[in-house]
């Protein structure tokens, strides 16, 4: 095995301790305690006990136990140096069945929030990581237009509870995963397979987002507001037209399918030649809603895909031989960051600034003689964080990056075999030890601020 060093360019962006560095995690895959403290059932409860649908069954009712252990890991938090931490916040664990705060649930986060900010970190703080409370799946989840209504007053009562100790808001995590896995694929909660169901579901999530902008920034108005959406790079190996228009179709599909709306208040048209019949219903003023300015775009880069073209009106996934994969079978495509960014800069006009809200890898980590040696991921961070440094150089407005994750936690329908943490958790006992790419990146975050 090659130890690798953790050592960014001297002209590196990376340098600068206004360019913040974080780590990020989401409540349900951390948090366990389920049933405590008037926490209503969520979809992945649901989905997550039904046989067959994790792999080996697991769900995150016990997770990490950070409901329990918080004050630890803010404390290892701290100490890694890191300038922010990302969380997302339970909507059923601090709403009641009929839309009171449920004060026990909010107790939790006002002191996470608390401890954090004592220990000087920034609070980047989600308020939709794909926890929906079950009880509006059961009213029809994100394909009935109500549930953006409820997620703003969601939102609304969250942020007169909370204001004053968030520095930035992102109202939804990665709506493409929700739409798309959630009711188009069914991969992940609540498990719906229906093109239809899920272009209906991004659009009230959009709204949602938009309804929610407006109510964050009338009770929270010193901290920023945002939203964060995953992007993928396709290409093709495929040099013909058709080839080429597949990989434009996969980009279309993953990334303006969630920017556009947000950025030029349309939808792509050719979205409805790849899925025909699928168009939504819009009603009259949801684009100027779903389109309301944005302090920051969290974006959320893992890998490229290589597609060619269906034949039809699609594309189709086709592995590529001999590249560098991760745990999850993704390729490790460090370009494709700094790709999609000059292109997002290049395309939207009203980009706002930008912050890498997710960047990371599983590997099969295990501790040996009390160390754990990611060095893949070491490697991993170094090629990504120059592919964010090289954008910059090119123009684009990126002030941060947060590891993909604080800690090794519940990954969805992978369950706990993925391990994504730079800290390793030992599921049987909850023991924390600090990886090797965690201790690396917080000597340098210690020379960075030896520096300046
Ligand atoms: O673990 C997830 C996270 O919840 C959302 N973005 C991708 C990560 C890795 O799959």
């Amino acid at each position: 095995m090659v130890e690798q060093t953790f050592s960014p360019p001297a002209d590196s962006v990376l340098w600068n301790k206004d360019f913040l560095i974080g780590a990020a995690t989401a409540a349900y895959q951390i948090e366990g305690a389920i049933h405590e403290d008037g926490r209503l059932p969520s979809i992945w409860d649901t989905f997550s006990a039904t046989p067959g649908k994790t792999l080996a069954g697991d769900t995150g009712e016990v997770a990490c136990d950070h409901y329990h252990r918080w004050e630890q890991d803010v404390e290892l938090l701290a100490s890694l140096n890191v300038g922010a931490y990302r969380l997302s916040i339970s909507w059923p664990r601090v709403m009641t069945l009929d839309g009171q705060p449920n004060q026990k649930g909010i107790a939790f986060y006002r002191k996470l929030l608390k401890a954090l900010r004592a220990k000087g970190l920034q609070t980047y703080v989600t308020l939709y990581h794909w926890d929906l409370p079950q009880h509006l799946e059961d009213k029809g989840g994100w394909v009935n237009r109500d549930t953006a209504y409820k997620f703003a007053e969601y939102a609304d009562m969250i942020s007169r509870e909370l204001k004053g100790l968030v520095d930035a808001w992102a109202t939804l995590n990665e709506p493409w995963c929700s739409a798309m896995h959630g009711y188009g694929t069914g991969h992940h909660a609540p498990g719906k397979q229906d093109v239809v169901f899920a272009t209906q579901a991004m659009h009230h999530l959009l709204l949602g987002h938009g309804l929610a902008v407006k109510h964050l920034r009338a009770n929270d108005p010193s901290a920023q507001v945002g939203i964060v959406a995953n992007v993928g790079r396709g290409t093709s190996t495929d040099s013909s037209a058709i080839g080429q228009r597949a990989a434009w179709l996969f980009e279309l599909q993953h990334n303006n399918w969630v920017l556009d709306p947000l950025l030029k208040k349309s939808y792509p048209s050719a979205l409805w030649e790849l899925w025909p019949g699928a168009e939504p219903t819009i009603l009259n003023g949801d684009m100027d809603i779903i389109g309301a300015p944005l302090d920051f775009l969290g974006i959320n880069y893992y890998f490229r895909t290589n597609v060619v073209s269906d034949g039809k009106h699609g594309y189709t996934e086709v592995d590529l031989e001999g590249v560098e994969r991760t745990q999850m079978g993704w390729e490790v495509y460090p370009d494709g960051l700094r790709h999609l960014l000059v292109g997002f800069h290049r395309d939207y006009p009203n980009l706002p600034p930008i912050y890498i809200t997710e960047n990371g890898m599983a590997t099969d980590d295990a501790v040996v003689d009390g160390e754990v040696h990611d060095e893949q991921r070491i490697s991993f961070l170094n090629r990504h964080l120059e592919a964010v440094n090289q954008a910059v150089k090119a123009g684009v407005d990126v002030r941060g990056y947060f590891i993909w994750s604080l800690m090794d936690n519940f990954e969805w329908a992978f369950g706990y075999e993925r391990r994504f943490g730079i800290i390793h958790v030992d599921y049987a006992t909850q023991k924390r030890t600090l990886k090797r790419s965690a201790k690396l990146v917080t000597q340098f975050l210690a020379e960075r601020s030896a520096k300046n």
